[in-house]
């Protein structure tokens, strides 16, 4: 009988996780791209969906589609009912002390634009500064420009050490009385960087200024509290954590939510209305104006549970295991230059790379005829490819369900790509 102490017969028995086991749950894992077994590595993009979280979209529309907050009849309570109670499991997952801080978005973009628009316009006057990273996605980029053209305020970069990581004793200079906010993601969609947020919470709050924490690629990959890293607000997106498209959460200290004006106006975010004025109703559902996405709120609830079930230390583990691994196996080959920190504990499920003078998209399309799907382009980071002097890279990004031999398909297909294009020069 086998004990835990026998070798590993194959790489899979690597993994923290029962990778067969999980894969049998994502039905889409099991199609083929042009003849071949598809290997999804574009999982920073948007992650694949378990048969749970696609069987209770279903089950709504099949049984219990009703608007939320308003009929009185059972269907509408039963769809009140889940829906509320998808918000608690939001709070459970990311360790919030209510669930009024719970805001349900359409993503993170959602999120931060509602912050930067309402938070933003009350807050930031001429002269202040508005400080961020140079790997910001431009979802938490864009917004802030806009602001601070409107308000005549300062936009303040980070700077990154040689390995990407946030240099923080230059965030310590940065970070001055006159910061009304720090916009930071937790985890880099390109180099992989971890940022260290409760350290940039305290330079932020030393200071009187709140943080925003992009968890777009954080949220999904490890667990996280927001009480525990002190943050002020929190965004991030269902799609990229199993869930469906078009839900995304905003947190909120609840203080600093009270303070902010609504961000869309209409129904269900008003406690009255008269002709003239309106008051507006409470947290969460001031910032919920209209008819939310009921069904994929409901069914992200599903995504919650399949990743607390797993446990999000697993899911951690493996994504560090097999990022170790993708890591030593694509410093085999001549000629490729990785972005990020080397020391995997230290980055997300995500490898940015180019190699010798292949233009990344070539490299996608050549991967993509052997099955393999990644991302080539400058991955909504223009200023960050500046920066590393690139028009752009490839980039493969893990998830609960790859393994270790869909690593060694991508490496076959990427030497393959060396023979057919390692001589084209394209600079
Ligand atoms: N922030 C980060 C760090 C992201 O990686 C993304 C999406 C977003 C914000 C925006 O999320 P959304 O759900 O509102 O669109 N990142 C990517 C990516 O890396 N490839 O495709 C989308």
């Amino acid at each position: 009988m086998a004990t835990i102490l026998d070798k590993p017969e194959t790489k899979e028995a690597m993994s923290s996780l029962n990778l067969e086991k999980i894969r049998r749950d994502f039905p889409i894992l099991r199609r083929e791209v042009d003849g071949k077994r598809l290997v999804y590595l574009d999982n920073a993009a948007t992650s694949q969906k378990p048969l749970s979280v696609i069987n209770k979209i279903s089950e709504y529309y099949q049984r219990y589609n009703a608007n939320v907050h308003r009929g009185i009849h059972t269907l509408s309570e039963e769809a009140t009912a889940m829906y509320e109670g998808t918000r608690e499991t939001v709070r459970h997952f990311i360790d919030a002390k209510e669930t009024c801080e719970i805001i349900f978005t359409r993503g993170t973009t959602e999120g931060i634009n509602l912050v930067a628009s309402t938070w933003g316009r009350q807050n930031v006057l001429p002269g202040d500064e508005i400080v961020l990273s140079p790997m910001e996605h431009h979802s938490n980029l864009v917004p802030w420009q806009v602001l601070a053209q409107e308000r005549e305020a300062k936009l303040v970069f980070l700077e990154l050490t040689a390995e990407g990581e946030i240099d923080m004793e230059a965030a310590a200079k940065l970070i001055g009385s006159r910061t009304r906010i720090v916009a930071v993601t937790q985890m880099s969609n390109v180099l992989g960087t971890i940022n260290p947020i409760k350290e940039l919470a305290a330079l932020a709050h030393k200071q009187g200024a709140v943080i925003l924490v992009d968890g777009a690629q954080s949220v999904p990959h490890m667990q996280i509290s927001v009480q525990e890293m002190d943050a002020d607000f929190v965004a991030f997106s269902l799609h990229k954590m199993l869930g469906p498209t078009g839900v995304g959460v905003l947190w909120g200290k609840k203080d600093i939510l009270k303070a902010m004006p609504p961000y869309m106006y209409g129904g269900d975010m008003i406690a009255s209305v008269s002709r003239e004025r309106s008051r507006y109703n409470e947290l969460p559902w001031k910032f919920e104006a209209g008819t939310p996405n009921i069904g994929d709120v409901i069914a992200s609830a599903a995504a919650f549970e399949y990743l607390t079930t797993m446990g999000l230390d697993n899911v951690r583990e493996h994504e560090v295991e097999i990022t170790r691994y993708a890591l030593n196996r694509l410093r085999e080959i001549n000629g490729i230059t990785i972005y990020g920190p080397k020391d995997p504990q230290k980055r997300g499920g995500v490898i940015s790379f180019n190699m010798k003078d292949i233009h990344p998209h070539d490299l996608g399309q050549i991967l993509s005829d052997a099955g393999i799907a990644i991302r080539a382009g400058h991955h909504c980071c223009q200023p960050l490819m500046k920066d590393l002097q690139v028009m752009g890279t490839a980039r493969a990004s893990f998830y609960i369900y790859n393994t270790f031999e869909e690593v060694d398909m991508l490496l076959a297909a990427l030497r393959e790509a060396d023979k057919v294009m390692g001589n084209v020069a394209y600079r």
